[in-house]
């Protein structure tokens, strides 16, 4: 991120030196270039859309996106207007009246950057010519079937283009600086850069597109980074071209950023260029922030899933929903990089252990990962029908119980219960729980599914055999498609989703940053994330004992898969032994980590990268302190967790004062950073961060 008022010197600290060195230059502006803006495809629109607020209040009118051009898009995201910046007008035009269609509007996000979005489509035609350019500058010669790399090609030389007629509108005073993201928009950048156009710039990788390929294939990629024959590795999975790209990028900018330390390695290796700054991904907590209510909202949330499950296991609820836990996992579909491979592995010992242990509890496991299907089944749409006709039946029959009971008590007489429901109550009643009788379990996954008979986790689901069968304690639905709240199966959104949840577990192999667990930290909900993501690395440097604040950190470094699976198995068990009045304390104690997650925050915050740092260095920076009430283990992981009380659930009889300890955290976690980060109005007050609503 980029900060007008960035003080250099301050970028290796923690500390909020950044107000007082304000850059010197008047009407800079700042342009922001990624393939994802208005058009969400993975953790790249995340980044944007988050960080939008609070980049146009700190550059105002300044400040630019700039992406690709999809109508259907543009006409639910965008508000068109006309620049009112006239080197801006003057350069669009300069495309527009060279054929090119070029758009301009207000993206209808929190902070409603300017957006101008390059079509495409109206530039195809050009596309042989751009691509002897790239030929003859960049020695990279693209595929014809390769229609993302081509579709970059073409943005970047619109893009290029574009910022060579606006920095001759600007003439003497060319004060511009670009941000590209990823290997997309690396084209721009390339060919700003060849054709000598003077503005600044910064490219940032999220990921490596070679980095992503060897650990989806199962390589052994930290323990060999310095060893892979990285040009023969990318020749090899067939996208050498688009290597190249990203390489030339990286080359190109002047400034090289990625987002975490354990990318920072990566890159420096698999891209061969030093990262020259690291910046970690932030949210825009305001958006998730419901200070006391998030708990409520977790209870009601929590209920809809409750419902959801209620229809998709009809007939099969021999199971206490009030002891049922909901864990999820979700993102991209990248099966190992996701870290599905161990969850899976795990949740089939977790099994084993509830059923050893004859533990009451449930698990719930979603896993929302799009795959290739041909929509819902007609199983799991019956089950929620059948919920409704059950609904409906008790609804009906309370009315009638209901009247009679009214009409009994005007008469000042107490009915008589054996003949209140008459026969026709007992028929329609009957009728409908026999229409719970199934011949099948319980689908393991909501929708038709194309490749059924290769998807991985269907695979792995059959080689463990967790079909939903009555005895099984922990029960999976696969849910291939992003949630909605218009589906007409599981009608939530993602947020609400999260919030209903018990426990996010992204054990992810592949993880450059990871924003999973981070939207589940900043909502209160605990969450499982691995020391190979960048998210999991940066909290175990600031925060001192993560389990306890409810995030659990899978070493899938030093570890084997095995042993992996193991510490995953362990977190989750620990977990289901948790009574409701610890997962509460503990929901309190994660949602308490959000202002270190906020951009007020991160936006400040950089640090140099591989400043002589072995793969996971530690800083000397701010830590987060322990809970109060957490002793002190050997064994921080496991033994912060709250432990386990034989007493039940929302017992009173809890032998700590959670008062004090709350009080005692609150002044523990005054550091000056959670003051300067702490948005305007609202700062601690007396007894908010008490561990219990
Ligand atoms: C929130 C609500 C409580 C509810 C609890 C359920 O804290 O305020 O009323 O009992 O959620 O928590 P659980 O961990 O059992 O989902
Ligand atoms: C990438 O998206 P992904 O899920 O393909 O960029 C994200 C934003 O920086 C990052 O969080 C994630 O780890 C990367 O993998």
């Amino acid at each position: 991120p980029l900060s007008r008022s960035m003080s250099m010197t301050s970028l290796s600290g923690l500390l909020p030196a950044w107000e007082e060195d304000e850059l010197p230059v008047e009407d800079l502006l700042l342009f922001e270039v990624a393939w994802e803006v208005t058009n969400k495809v993975g953790g790249i629109y995340t980044v944007i859309q988050t960080k939008a607020k609070i980049t146009v209040d700190e550059w105002d009118e300044n400040y630019f996106m700039m992406g690709p051009y999809l109508e259907h898009n543009f006409k639910t995201q965008v508000e068109g207007c006309e620049p009112q910046n006239p080197a801006i007008r003057k350069a669009m035009d300069a495309l527009i009246h060279n054929g090119y269609q070029v758009h301009y509007g207000r993206w209808l996000i929190e902070g409603s950057p300017y957006v101008i979005l390059f079509d495409i489509g109206s530039a195809a035609w050009n596309l042989d010519c751009w691509k002897e350019d790239l030929w003859q500058t960049f020695n990279i010669g693209l595929p014809y079937h390769d229609r993302e790399a081509n579709d970059s090609l073409i943005l970047g030389s619109l893009i290029a283009w574009f910022f060579k007629e606006l920095t001759e509108q600007l003439g003497d005073k060319p004060n511009v600086i670009v941000h590209f993201h990823e290997w997309q928009a690396g084209p721009g950048l390339m060919l700003s850069r060849s054709h000598k156009i003077p503005m600044a710039t910064v490219f940032t990788t999220h990921a490596t597109l070679l980095g992503r390929y060897l650990c989806a294939g199962n390589a052994d990629f930290y323990n060999n980074l310095e060893k892979f024959n990285i040009d023969k590795e990318a020749g090899e999975r067939q996208i050498y071209h688009r290597y190249c790209l990203e390489r030339a990028a990286v080359h190109c900018a002047h400034v090289f950023a990625t987002v975490s330390q354990i990318t920072a390695v990566e890159a420096n290796h698999i891209l061969q260029r030093k990262p020259d700054v690291v910046t970690p991904n932030g949210l825009n907590v305001k958006k998730f922030s419901a200070m006391h209510e998030f708990q409520n909202l977790h209870a009601t949330n929590k209920a809809r899933i409750q419902e959801f499950v209620r229809g998709h296991f009809y007939g099969h609820l021999d199971f206490n929903l009030d002891k049922t836990l909901f864990f999820f996992t979700a993102g991209r579909y990248e099966f190992s990089n996701k870290g599905a491979d161990i969850f899976l592995e795990s949740l089939s010992r977790l099994n084993y252990l509830l059923q050893v242990h004859r533990n009451d509890v449930t698990v719930v496991v979603f896993f929302i990962m799009p795959a290739k299907t041909n929509n819902f089944n007609v199983e799991s749409l019956k089950g929620q029908a059948v919920r409704k006709q059950l609904w409906d039946t008790a609804h009906t029959v309370k009315e009638k119980f209901g009247r009679k009971l009214y009409d009994a008590l005007l008469k000042g007489q107490i009915p008589d219960m054996n003949t209140i429901l008459d026969q026709d109550d007992f028929t329609i009643m009957k009728r409908a729980i026999y229409a719970t009788q199934r011949q099948s379990l319980p689908p393991v996954t909501t929708h038709n599914m194309l490749e059924d008979s290769t998807d991985p986790i269907l695979s792995n689901v059959r080689r463990i055999g967790l079909f939903n069968s009555r005895n099984d304690r922990v029960k999976i639905i696969f849910h291939p498609e992003f949630l909605s709240s218009t589906s007409p199966l599981l009608p939530m959104d993602y947020e609400d989703f999260v919030r209903g949840c018990n426990l996010g577990v992204f054990p992810s192999y592949y993880e450059p940053w990871g924003y999973t667990p981070g939207e589940c930290t900043v909502m209160g909900i605990p969450s499982v994330t691995t020391n190979l993501s960048g998210f999991g690395c940066f909290m175990e440097e600031h925060v001192s004992d993560p389990a306890a604040y409810g995030i659990y950190i899978v070493d899938r470094r030093f570890r084997s898969a095995d042993e992996s699976c193991n510490q995953l198995t362990q977190f989750m068990f620990s977990f289901c032994q948790q009574s409701r009045r610890h997962r509460i304390i503990q929901r309190n104690r994660t949602e308490r980590l959000s202002d270190l997650l906020d951009w007020r925050y991160l936006g400040r915050v950089s640090t140099f990268a591989l400043t002589g740092c072995p793969l996971f260095p530690q800083t000397e920076g701010f830590r987060y302190p322990r809970p109060y009430s957490v002793p002190p283990s050997p064994s921080p992981s496991l033994h912060s967790t709250p432990h386990h009380s034989d007493v039940e659930d929302d017992d009173e009889s809890e032998p700590y004062d959670e008062e004090e300890e709350a009080e005692r955290d609150r002044l523990n976690i005054k550091v000056p950073f959670v003051l300067s980060a702490m948005p305007e109005g609202k700062e601690e007050q007396p007894g908010e961060s008490e561990d219990l609503p």
